[in-house]
Order: C-alpha cells, then sequence, then structure tokens
C-alpha cells in the first residue's frame, strides 16, 4: 500500500570551509525565493480548496477534472510547512441521479442465525475496484469480495464462531471481532498472502460489534474498506422487532475524484481527519434514493456500529425518538425516550422505533458534515407520496 510520510526531517546544514561563504549566501538567497514562491502557491492552493468545496455544496456536481494532490511530492520541498489537501467531496459522475438509482444498495436487513452451536465463517479476501458514490470508484480491500463493509454477520448468545479467513489480496491481512476474548496476537494474526487461518471463539456477550482487519497500519486497513458487524443476540430475546437493519457508517479518504480512474486512499487526509465521503454501508446516500422499509406502527430495530477508520456517528431519526437504545451495544438495559446517541468510532448500538405516520423519516449523523459528505438514509413507513424536500 501506499502511505505518504507525514514528517521531513529538517534539512541537513553541512559544515562548509570559509571559503564556501560566498556559495552559502547564494544558496540562501536562491532558498528565500524558492519559500516566497512556496507560501504563494499555498495561498492559491487554499483559494482552490475553498471554491472546490464550495461547488461540492451544489447538488449537481459534475466530474470536475482535478488532479490529484501529491502530498509527499510537495511536503519533501519543505520542512516546515502544513500544506492544504485537497477535498473531493460530492464530486460525482456527471449523470449522479442516474447512477445512483443505477447502484444496487448495500442489503442492510439482518440475515437469520444460522442453525447449530458452530456457526463457520468464510471470507475471501479480495483487492477490488467498488463505488462508493454514484460515479465515484475506490480501491478496496474487499472482505469477502463484495466490496465494504463485509458481509452482515448473525449469530446467538453462546454459539461458537469459526473464522476462517482466506488472503487473496497481495499484502497480509488479519481479523480482529470486537465480539471475541481472546488472545489478539494468536487469533488475530497476520495471514499472508494465499494463505488462510482459522480460529474460533464463543460468542458470549450479545450485541453488536465491529469486526476489521487489525494489520497495522490499522487506519490505512479500515480507511481501504476492511470492516463490518456482528450481531450477537441476547439468550433472552429481545422484544418482538418487524423489521431490522444493520447500518455500518464509516468514511472514505480519497486521493483524487474517483471518477475518471479509481481513487486510492490518501493517508494524509486520513491522519487529518478529512474525509471525502461519508457513508452508511458503504456508499453515500445510497438509502435516500433505495430507502429502508417499514410499515405503520411497525417496530424497526436498527443496528449500528460506527466503523471509522476515526470519526464517531451521531446517530438520530428524524421525525421520532428513540423507543429503546442500548446504548454502547450494552443488552443488558436500554434506554427511553431518546433522540441522538453518540457511536463511537469501533463502538456500536441498537435502536428500536416505532413510527405509527406514514411518511419519510431520515436517519442520520447529526453532526451534520457527515449528512453533507452522504451519511443519511430514508425510513420509509408505509407509502408516503412525494419526496424529501430537506
Ligand atoms: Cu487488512
Amino acid at each position: 500500500m501506499s502511505s505518504h510520510q507525514a514528517t521531513i526531517p529538517a534539512p541537513r546544514r553541512e559544515q562548509g570551509s570559509g571559503g564556501a561563504s560566498a556559495g552559502w549566501k547564494v544558496v540562501v538567497l536562491l532558498l528565500g525565493i524558492a519559500v516566497g514562491v512556496l507560501a504563494i502557491a499555498a495561498v492559491a492552493a487554499v483559494q482552490a480548496a475553498d471554491e472546490a468545496r464550495d461547488e461540492a455544496g451544489s447538488a449537481e456536481a459534475a466530474s470536475p477534472a482535478t488532479a490529484v494532490h501529491d502530498h509527499s511530492a510537495t511536503a519533501s520541498a519543505t520542512a516546515s510547512q502544513s500544506l492544504p489537501l485537497q477535498s473531493f467531496a460530492g464530486a460525482t459522475g456527471a449523470n449522479a441521479d442516474a447512477l445512483a438509482k443505477a447502484h444496487v444498495a448495500y442489503d442492510a436487513t439482518l440475515p437469520a442465525v444460522p442453525a447449530g452451536d458452530l456457526v463457520k465463517i468464510h471470507m475471501t479476501l479480495k483487492d477490488m475496484v467498488v463505488e462508493i458514490a454514484p460515479g465515484v470508484k475506490y480501491n478496496t480491500w474487499a472482505f469477502d469480495g463484495h466490496g465494504a463493509p463485509g458481509p452482515i454477520l448473525h449469530v446467538r448468545q453462546g454459539q461458537t464462531v469459526q473464522m476462517t479467513l482466506t488472503n487473496g489480496g497481495t499484502i497480509p491481512h488479519s481479523i480482529d471481532f470486537h465480539a471475541a476474548r481472546i488472545a489478539p496476537n494468536h487469533a488475530f494474526t497476520d495471514v499472508p498472502p494465499g494463505k488462510s487461518f482459522t480460529f474460533r471463539f464463543q460468542a458470549n456477550d450479545p450485541g453488536v460489534f465491529m469486526y476489521h482487519c487489525g494489520t497495522k497500519p490499522v487506519l490505512a486497513h479500515i480507511a481501504n474498506g476492511m470492516y463490518g458487524a456482528l450481531v450477537v443476540d441476547p439468550a433472552t430475546p429481545l422484544p418482538h422487532a418487524d423489521k431490522e437493519y444493520v447500518l455500518v457508517a464509516s468514511e472514505w479518504y480519497l486521493n483524487g475524484d474517483g471518477v475518471s480512474t479509481p481513487a486510492s486512499l490518501d493517508m494524509s487526509k486520513a491522519r487529518a481527519m478529512m474525509p471525502d465521503w461519508t457513508t452508511f454501508n458503504g456508499y453515500a446516500n445510497q438509502y435516500v434514493t433505495h430507502p429502508l422499509t417499514a410499515k405503520p406502527g411497525q417496530t424497526v430495530r436498527l443496528y449500528v456500529v460506527a466503523a471509522g477508520p476515526t470519526l464517531d456517528t451521531n446517530f438520530h431519526v428524524v421525525g421520532t425518538i428513540f423507543d429503546r437504545a442500548w446504548v454502547n451495544g450494552d443488552m443488558t438495559h436500554h434506554q427511553s425516550g431518546v433522540q441522538t446517541v453518540g457511536v463511537p468510532a469501533g463502538g456500536g448500538a441498537v435502536f428500536d422505533v416505532k413510527i405509527d405516520d406514514e411518511g419519510l423519516y431520515p436517519f442520520v449523523s447529526h453532526a451534520f458534515a457527515h449528512v453533507d459528505l452522504g451519511q443519511v438514509g430514508l425510513l420509509r413507513v408505509g407509502n408516503p407520496k412525494g419526496t424529501m424536500t430537506h
């Protein structure tokens, strides 16, 4: 993987002889001119980035032909300047609406619990290009060959999970289950390309848990799509729910707009926590175009994981209040009448809403930069007329 080096060692000053002083003056003069030119370029780049963000704010951003900002190359020219990072927020393919409609939304439906005491899971990792927003392609490392997040897993408290990871990629990877109490140095070990590794753990703690690749640098592996959700049902069943959906929140950091050629990870932006897109289940706004559904009066259970790699999700459903919120995935008790719940990066929570009135109910991260970047969807209750206007 490509990792941009953020810190550059300061230039070394050589201990020259006195006869070289005239030469040093010329060098110092040239350096002074170079710093001045770089400062002007930096100001221009900041202005350009601001303009790009303004443009991105308009819904119909056509494919902007913006060049990839090579931070590592530019950074090597100067030791102490912090350089502007270029945002590709909102930059989609030209026919964004048609592309969004054509996109097959990630199926958020919670799958059934497999029968038996032992649940065998086999994932084959693949390097693959996926779409993360209309017309925006990204080079992911995909846990199970279908993009990010990886498959939704569902077991019951007390079942044993047997996990086999086959590495079909080009660098080592691993899998870390937050639901497991197990020595990470044995279970979450790196699997070399072409190899498989199997381990078992008993899912004794109910809740909704993140799983992810734990290979260093973890920031890069999660940012490249290596994450997913595991739901562990309590042995004593929860109150009945009519619909159960799983939402994995995450953010993407792009080194290009991804429109003409697939983007890859920009580590500088990942470190700076400056995402281009934030999503539920890997694709910006997909449940706005393809809403989750329920009938009036039904109880909808939402399992939410914030995969990050870094940012939290402030989960909220517009137009209703959580009837039950199992905060932090603590299934021993729930809160009631809660409006917004913070789901920390690497954490999860479970929410019940019962909505009686037909309508379109947006679910969001109420940290609204996330909505602007794509972490929003709709719960369509009944068959309301019209569309969401805000
Ligand atoms: Cu990995």
